[in-house]
């Protein structure tokens, strides 16, 4: 474990933010939000960012990328099955999104979690200074903060969770609940998408370790914990950037075209089943067949970004989908016109904005969702408040956006007339609407967010000093 240099300020994430381009033979930046939002931060104080390349049993050096350090952890192909595979995506992914699928417990993958945790912790630690920064993210790294303090008491903590934090009956039944929290409560700052996250937190951590609330956060083995509800957002300015150029309208032009001309809705995903796809081509169907009126002027674009593919959850699932697109091709089709038009790939920044600048109505239906940052972007593309947003009342992100036409994603007759409204919605609702969303989302961008997050974090050193 050799470390070029300790930094004052450590990103962790299970992922880094590169990948290795096989053919080029070279890193590149992997695009997002969480990486352009940190990038000033971490190339201001020459930081860090530790955590795993995506290939099983990569033992690297840190290295430089994008002016930022970069410190690989390694996992075994072991690891890859039981931590990641295991523990986060079959155990803590459908516990944390309201046990949607059963979640499995089994000690053979809490216990590689464990150990893939204390790694990530010692890599951190060598990273970082003693009274340095880290910021976490994540459920993957949940005993992180616990780990680190153990060696770093002096260290400023961060922890943020992308996803829901479960309710107390939920998080209940998991095994190792008292670990799990203790592993958190680490940390000087846990941060959470949504206020329903800190309630939810509070109350497992006063019931389950004797944690005591007070103002802000909690108080816990002497230590005050800060509690953050900070909604992540998109860099705004970027999509509002991309959608503007020349090409991307030509682009969104040509989708126009080849729908016939039809209005277009949209939808763009993970095929992850807490995104609620299958039950919002169930909805299509009773749209097209309640509102022929409406249904037959419009083209349905579904883009699903392959994910988890090894998990036979998922590919059960996908086989719905394709399943269901099938059937209501089957349906309504005609010569020349295919209702819904569904494709399973990742889209480079160009074309998913372009997706975005053709659709007259986004679809944004997630069972469970800790923030959708689909739903933000389609908002920050939409710069000349035209297009509806149709959105789960149970995605993170309708807690801000209110103006967005909110529907429960299992009431299909509801999101089936939400879809008949938002089509024949009158243009100056339509604009009054969207104006309101991009006001919001250009006010609270994702750099916002992080200078939210930080300044808490920021704000810790005064504790310790
Ligand atoms: P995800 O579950 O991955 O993230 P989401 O917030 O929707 O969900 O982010 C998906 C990202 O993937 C978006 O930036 C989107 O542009 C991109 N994407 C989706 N489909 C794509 C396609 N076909 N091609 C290219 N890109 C595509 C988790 C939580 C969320 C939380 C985020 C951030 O589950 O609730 O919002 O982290 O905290």
């Amino acid at each position: 474990m050799s470390v070029l240099k300790k930094s004052s300020f450590v990103v962790a994430a299970n992922r880094l933010p590169v990948r290795w381009d096989e053919q080029e033979e070279e890193w590149h930046s992997s695009p997002g939000g969480l990486v352009s939002a940190l990038r000033p931060n971490l190339q201001e104080r020459e930081g860090t960012w530790v955590g795993w390349t995506g290939q099983p049993d990569q033992e690297l050096a840190p290295f430089e990328h994008d002016s930022i350090e970069q410190h690989p952890v390694a996992l075994s192909a072991g690891d890859i099955e039981n931590y990641y595979h295991g523990f986060c995506n079959a155990t803590i992914w459908p516990l944390y999104h309201n046990a949607i699928r059963t979640p499995e417990y089994h000690r053979h993958w809490w216990r590689p979690y464990e150990t893939v945790n204390r790694r990530f912790a010692e890599e951190i630690v060598e990273a970082v200074e003693p009274d340095g920064t880290v910021w976490i993210h994540d459920y993957h790294l949940q005993l992180v903060p616990f780990f680190i303090r153990e060696e770093c008491p002096d260290a400023r903590i961060g922890f943020f969770l992308h996803i829901p934090f479960p309710p107390i009956e939920l998080f209940g039944y998991l095994p190792w609940r008292r670990e799990v929290l203790r592993g958190l409560l680490g940390a000087d700052v846990v941060a959470f998408q949504t206020k329903q996250g800190v309630d939810n937190f509070t109350e497992a951590a006063a019931r389950f370790l004797g944690a005591r609330p007070v103002t802000d956060g909690l108080e816990h083995d002497g230590r005050f914990v800060r509690l953050q509800w900070s909604p992540i957002a998109v860099d705004t300015g970027a999509f509002e950037r991309l959608a503007r150029s020349s090409e991307v309208q030509a682009h969104a032009d040509s989708i126009h075209e080849r729908m016939g001309g039809r209005h277009i809705l949209l939808g763009v995903d993970r095929l992850d089943y807490t995104k609620g796809i299958a039950s919002r081509l169930k909805a299509l169907e009773t749209f097209f067949e309640r509102y022929p009126g409406t249904a037959s002027r419009c083209a349905v674009l579904q883009i699903a970004v392959p994910t988890r593919e090894s998990v036979t959850d998922y590919v059960d699932m996908r086989d719905d989908v394709e399943r269901l697109v099938g059937r209501i091709n089957g349906r309504f089709g005609r010569p020349g016109y295919t209702p819904i038009t569904y494709s399973y790939r990742g889209l480079p920044a160009e074309e998913l904005v372009a997706c975005y600048r053709a659709a007259d109505v986004m679809m944004v239906t997630p069972f469970c969702d800790g923030m959708n940052l689909v739903a933000k972007e389609y908002v920050a593309s939409r710069y000349d408040d035209t297009g509806v947003l149709v959105l789960s009342e149970f995605a993170g992100a309708a807690a801000e956006l209110r103006e967005a036409l909110l529907i429960n994603p299992s009431d299909l007759d509801w999101l089936a007339q939400s879809l008949d409204h938002a089509i024949g919605m009158p243009q100056a609702e339509r604009s009054r609407r969207m104006a309101a969303l991009r006001a919001q989302v250009l006010e609270y961008d994702v750099f916002a967010w992080s200078a939210r997050c930080i300044e808490a974090l920021d704000g810790v050193a005064v504790q310790h000093a």
